[in-house]
């Protein structure tokens, strides 16, 4: 670079900090005189700061409405389990459930109340950041460094991995016309400010009830305070739903409401109203169900398949991978010779084609997998059963799946297909006449009881 060219950035420089400087004072005397002629209440005080502006205009609720929320956090099937659970407790305190929005491509693990509050709302705020100051920069001649690239949230080492972020609201892949027969329910917004949430349902500074597990799966919800039966060994504290209906504040405001076990129901209604809430939390996205439905034809129609899942990345999937796998074969194969089907595999061959496979009435198993190389990972199934197929098999017709982009309004640049991709094997693998799971996973018990529904029977 010129030495010429060195002075004249210099130059710039030195104009561009005086006008930023002039900048600076126009808007504290603008802002000064704002505080100088205008009389607002002082702003409420709370730990959670806000990141989006506040609606403009509260919708309004019934004066003796009272509601009840809780936070997400980690995969999409811990956030399902979260929500029938958030809607058992809605039904049984008579309140109407705010819910948050799905969390996607990123997403915050299990922690305690405000720590994962703080999660929620760095990502959206460094997200925006991101968006809005660390990439495009038109007067940026791409030598000069960025004026705001300074800024931790321009780190992309740290928060890069916000950038897929998006939200996604439950109504718009779920059918919740059923359990709104019975329970009100109502969406959050894609913000996790304590402060907005207040304003936009009208809660007062008081009128909140937090409660706030200091350990994650500190607190075990029981329906009876008289109940016998021992606490889950995940827990730590037996809390008595009892003591909810004594909260008279107007949001009931809960930490995480994760785990299948997180509420223990004794009471016959409210054990009812659970089967009900599983029966009928189901997806009712019409691209989704299509595509589904093609590949489930292909297969040779529902029930006439076996479902299978194996769960094989991260944590404890990772480590039990090979156990899980050989558990997962070894029921299968138990199946396969009590129901006759697997004939003597020595003169089978094994390059049949789907089409084959139906024409010979070889029994047909479909594996859906978080793996990319079920062959090489399951060659145990595919060394001796000859129709194995997994969902890499049908990429032909997921081609055609929502031919136009796939968004949310929260972000219409983040395409959602890889989202509903793991959706569609879960719908597929559970239409079988049968299914096999991986222990321990969420996506595996929802399969499994996906598979009770469609073989005529209750989902749990
Ligand atoms: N495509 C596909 N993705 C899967 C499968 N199993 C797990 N995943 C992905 O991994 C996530 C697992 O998290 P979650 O649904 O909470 O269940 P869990 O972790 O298995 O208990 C899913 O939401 C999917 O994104 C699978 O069989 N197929
Ligand atoms: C439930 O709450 C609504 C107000 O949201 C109230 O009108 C109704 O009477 C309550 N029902 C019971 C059984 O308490
Ligand atoms: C809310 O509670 C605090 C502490 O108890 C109290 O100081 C404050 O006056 C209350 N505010 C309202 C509006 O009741
Ligand atoms: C968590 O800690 C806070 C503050 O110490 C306390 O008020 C609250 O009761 C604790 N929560 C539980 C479930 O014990
Ligand atoms: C036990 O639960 C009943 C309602 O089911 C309630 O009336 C009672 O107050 C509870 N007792 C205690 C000690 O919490
Ligand atoms: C899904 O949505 C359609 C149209 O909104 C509705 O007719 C149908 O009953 C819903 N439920 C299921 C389970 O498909
Ligand atoms: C799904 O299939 C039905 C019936 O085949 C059709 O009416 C509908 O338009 C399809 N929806 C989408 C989103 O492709
Ligand atoms: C399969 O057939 C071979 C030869 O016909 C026989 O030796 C073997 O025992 C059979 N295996 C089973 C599991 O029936
Ligand atoms: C399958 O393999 C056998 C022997 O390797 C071969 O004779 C046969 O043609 C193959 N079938 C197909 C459909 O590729």
């Amino acid at each position: 670079m010129s030495l010429e060219k060195i002075y004249s950035r210099e130059k710039n420089k030195f104009l561009f900090k005086i006008v930023f400087i002039v900048i600076i004072i126009i808007i504290t005397l603008s802002f000064t005189s704002n505080i100088l002629f205008t009389t607002t209440t002082t702003p409420t005080k709370t730990t959670i700061t806000s990141t989006t502006p506040l609606p403009i205009l509260p919708p309004s609720f019934d004066s003796e409405e009272k509601f009840l929320t809780y936070l997400p956090h980690d995969e999409f099937h811990h956030q399902r389990q979260a929500l029938m659970n958030a809607i058992m407790l809605s039904y049984i305190t008579n309140r109407t459930l705010i819910i948050p929005p799905i969390l996607i491509y990123y997403v915050p693990r299990a922690t305690t109340f405000y720590p994962l509050y703080n999660a929620l709302n760095t990502v959206i705020k460094a997200k925006k950041y991101r968006e809005e100051h660390c990439y495009k920069d038109d007067m940026n001649d791409g030598n000069d460094v960025n004026v705001y690239s300074t800024h931790s949230f321009c780190d992309n080492t740290i928060y890069s991995k916000y950038n897929d972020f998006t939200m996604l609201n439950w109504d718009q892949l779920f059918d919740f016309n059923e359990l709104k027969k019975h329970v009100k329910i109502v969406n959050r917004g894609y913000d996790f400010s304590l402060e907005s949430l207040k304003y936009n349902f009208n809660i007062g500074e008081n009128d909140t009830y937090l409660l706030i597990e200091n350990r994650t799966f500190e607190l075990e919800f029981f329906d009876n305070n008289k109940s016998i039966r021992k606490i889950n060994e995940d827990f730590k504290k037996k809390f008595f739903i009892s003591d909810l209906l004594k909260v008279d504040k107007k949001l009931l405001h809960l930490s995480s409401l994760f785990s299948f076990d997180k509420i223990v129901l004794e009471k016959k209604e409210n054990i009812k109203f659970r089967q009900f809430i599983h029966n009928k939390l189901m997806i009712n996205d019409s691209k989704i169900l299509n595509i589904s439905e093609k590949i489930i034809k292909l297969l040779g129609g529902k029930g006439n398949y076996i479902g299978i899942h194996i769960r094989v990345r991260g944590g404890i999937f990772r480590v039990n991978e090979v156990s899980n796998v050989g558990l997962i074969y070894g029921k299968l194969m138990k199946y396969l010779l009590k129901s006759n089907l697997l004939k003597n595999s020595t003169n089978l061959l094994f390059n049949y084609s789907l089409k084959e496979c139906l024409e010979y009435k070889l029994p047909t198993i479909y594996i859906a997998t978080d793996t990319g190389e079920p062959r090489q990972r399951f060659s145990k199934f595919y060394n001796s059963i000859p129709c194995v197929f997994t969902l890499y098999d049908f990429s032909k017709v997921l081609q055609d799946f929502g031919n136009g982009k796939l968004t949310s309004d929260y972000d219409e640049d983040i395409e959602l297909r890889s989202f509903y991709g793991p959706i569609i094997d879960l719908l597929v693998t559970s239409h079988g006449k049968t299914f096999f799971g991986t222990p321990k996973s969420a996506f595996s018990t929802a399969a499994s009881e996906l598979n009770n529904l469609y073989n005529g029977k209750n989902a749990i």
